[in-house]
């Protein structure tokens, strides 16, 4: 099945207190000023993959807001013969400090897409969109500390009336995995990039797996864009086996957002 191209990406740098958001990476502090120039050259990688940027303003009310990827998930026409507009899902994060980060991204979206494609979550469900992953017509659906069982199953009942199948995945007894995402990504072609500890579920076995070693486990959350991977930089295993199944991969300095528990996927929107 041919993959959506994307055109268009919704980013917003890290505001001045970024340093205050939430973290369990035990990684130190990140440093604002080097965060803003990777979150920049990232940005320079998406418009080499050939999207347009909307760039959102930094949001100091919200230290987190950066990771716009949580607040939203962009459902792209997949079914082969169907002509459907994108839909866009407002999330219900499951850390209270980032509820308020819907709002700040809702007159965005609401001046992307009709109100008829916006479809939200109720209370008390909640949902991150780090973890749900789009695999075709299939999404994964992680339940996660911020992704409650309620939250999975609205976003699978939106999804199933959508024509689209879905598997849950609880992913609370997997050691260090913030989001399902963090440890899975869909390149297209039925491959997924996987970690060890996620790869062995029956989920996954209809697909390619490229493992994931443990010491690379990070480098996990990869991005398809187009025609190009983008990559955390420094870690040469994957890269390499990405290359070696004929992707041209970009690589992106991390470690400052790596700091605050955040991945490539974290930082866009793609549509
Ligand atoms: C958080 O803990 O919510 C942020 N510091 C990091 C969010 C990363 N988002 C993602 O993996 N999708």
């Amino acid at each position: 099945m041919p993959e959506p191209r994307f055109t268009t990406a919704i980013v917003r740098p890290p505001s001045p207190n970024f340093a205050e958001g939430l973290s369990t990476a035990e990684l130190g502090k990140p440093d604002y000023r080097r965060a803003l120039q990777q979150h920049a050259a990232y940005c320079e990688a998406l418009a080499q993959c050939g999207l347009a940027l909307i760039r959102l303003p930094a949001d100091e009310r919200h230290p987190d807001a950066c990771f716009v990827e949580d607040v939203a998930v962009m459902v792209l026409p997949k079914i082969v013969g169907q002509t459907a507009p994108t839909r866009v899902l407002l999330t219900r994060p499951g850390a209270p400090s980032r509820q308020g980060e819907v709002q700040s991204i809702s007159q965005t979206i609401d001046n992307l897409f009709a109100a008829k494609l916006v479809h939200k979550i109720e209370p008390p469900a909640t949902i991150d969109g780090g973890d749900v992953c789009e695999a075709g017509n299939n999404f994964f659906i992680g339940i996660s500390e911020r992704t409650n069982a309620a939250g999975a199953e609205q976003f699978a009942a939106l999804l199933s009336n959508l024509g689209y199948s879905s598997n849950i995945i609880d992913i609370q007894s997997v050691d260090g995995l913030l989001h399902l995402k963090s440890g899975l990504a869909y390149l297209g072609d039925n491959r997924l990039v996987i970690t060890d500890a996620l790869s062995g579920r029956d989920e996954f076995t209809a697909y390619q797996q490229i493992l994931v070693e443990a010491e690379e486990s990070y480098a996990a959350n990869c991005i398809r864009v187009n025609d190009w991977m983008l990559i955390a930089t420094g870690f040469p295993k994957l890269e390499a086996k990405l290359r070696a199944l004929g992707y041209q991969t970009i690589a992106v300095e991390m470690s400052e957002f790596q700091k605050m528990d955040g991945g490539l996927s974290c930082l866009s929107l793609r549509f």
